[in-house]
């Protein structure tokens, strides 16, 4: 069996051979299945994966021990050896249980679709806020996929000579994860207070957070907004943490601009809730602007993924301005559909710097009421 390594540790063999398996409930999703196939690509490949094969598997009952079958992990087997495949990710989660069922027949290495994810943060985080948030969401993670050969034999009657030191290695292993949990939440918590601070010390300053899906430009905007140095790349989750910069509005406003981490489809709870700290600012803010990248055909679906979040994270209530970005790359007819189903939104490129200035009178409007 091949070893566990993190995706992002491979140095010497930078692009790994991976192939995303995704199982759609009936032939009518499949499409659905597809473009989440086509989201996992983007990930594996910010990962540093190369995509080698899409697999989709059409199951309406999944099978508790592989989710696909047995018939169809040997098929999968067959298609690995072809490909030569090293890694095969799963555009759904879990459990390690079948990750090992399925790794014992395929002799691939398996990892889900969070895993992915927590992969990737931990590869971007590069702040001690995001660092923190990062070990905290994975710790949980792993938590309750701790699974020992003894708990697994005691669970099936195994009973004597299969309990023993797998079971007390477990609960060491699973007692000294507790504690980390435990100690990075309190350092996190720490975090928030030293944040609760200095947001105290600007009170009475207009507060604005960027909210979006990832990739959507928020840092552009940010950027293109203020003299903000933030880092800018076409890699999904480039910001794990929020950087808040100071927004001058003519003729003599000041505002506060925070830019955050951004949102994807079904992100698991607790990984929104270990990002507490980065999140506060939105929390915070008096206003969000909720910015689209409008060159994406799927931009729809994940306005309301965003909606979504900020309705879980509690921050639905807050006002908003929804800000189309990257309209420098749409056709004119484009845009005019665009602004017909959207008429209250602004329409931006942070690239060229077009539609800013709307952009701020729209702010200027809400804090300070129209002239
Ligand atoms: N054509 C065009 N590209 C843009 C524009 N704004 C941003 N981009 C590109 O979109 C990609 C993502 O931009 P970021 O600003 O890093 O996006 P983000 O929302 O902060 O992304 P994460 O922090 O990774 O969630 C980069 O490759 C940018 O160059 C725009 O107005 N036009
Ligand atoms: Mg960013």
């Amino acid at each position: 069996m091949k070893k566990t390594q993190h995706l992002s540790n491979l140095e010497n063999n930078d692009h790994e051979k991976v192939l995303l398996l995704g199982i759609a409930p009936s032939h009518k999703e499949r499409w659905l299945t597809i473009k989440s196939l086509e989201e996992l690509a983007s990930l594996t490949i910010t990962a540093g994966g190369k995509v080698i094969e899409n697999f989709i598997q059409v199951k309406r009952r999944l099978d508790p021990a592989t989710l696909i079958g047995i018939g169809k992990v040997k098929e999968l087997t067959q298609i690995c050896t072809i490909f030569d495949v090293d890694l095969i990710i799963f555009n759904r989660n879990l459990s390690a249980a079948q990750i090992r069922n399925i790794e014992k027949i395929t002799d691939v290495r398996i990892i889900d679709r969070t895993t992915l994810i927590l992969d990737i943060f931990a590869k971007h985080a590069r702040t001690k806020e995001a660092k923190l948030q990062v070990e905290l969401a994975q710790s949980e993670y792993r938590l309750p996929r701790l699974i020992g050969k003894g708990l697994e034999y005691s669970r099936l009657g195994g009973g004597i000579g299969t309990r023993g030191p797998g079971e007390k290695k477990l609960e060491i292993d699973r007692r000294r994860i507790k504690q980390r949990i435990a100690t990075l939440k309190r350092a996190i918590k720490k975090i928030v207070q030293t944040k609760k601070v200095q947001r105290k010390s600007r009170q009475g300053i207009p507060k604005i957070a960027v909210v979006g899906y990832t990739n959507a430009g928020k840092s552009s905007l940010v950027n293109a907004l203020t003299n903000a140095d933030l880092v800018i790349s076409d890699h999904l989750f480039s910001t794990l943490d929020s950087n808040t910069s100071i927004l001058f509005v003519p003729p003599k406003h000041k505002m506060l601009i925070s830019d955050t981490i951004g949102f994807l489809k079904n992100l698991p709870h607790d990984l929104i809730a270990s990002f507490q700290a980065t999140l506060a600012e939105v929390l915070e803010a008096n206003i969000l602007i909720h910015i689209v990248d409008a060159t994406d055909e799927d931009f729809e679906s994940k306005i309301s993924t965003v909606d979504n979040v900020l309705e879980e994270i509690n921050a639905h209530k807050t006002s908003r301005i929804l800000v189309f970005n990257k309209t420098d790359r749409l056709f004119d007819e484009e845009k005019a559909r665009c602004k017909r189903t959207y008429p209250h939104a602004v329409f931006v490129s942070a690239k060229e710097n077009t539609g800013l200035a709307t952009l701020k009178n729209r702010l200027k409007d809400f804090f300070f009421g129209s002239p």
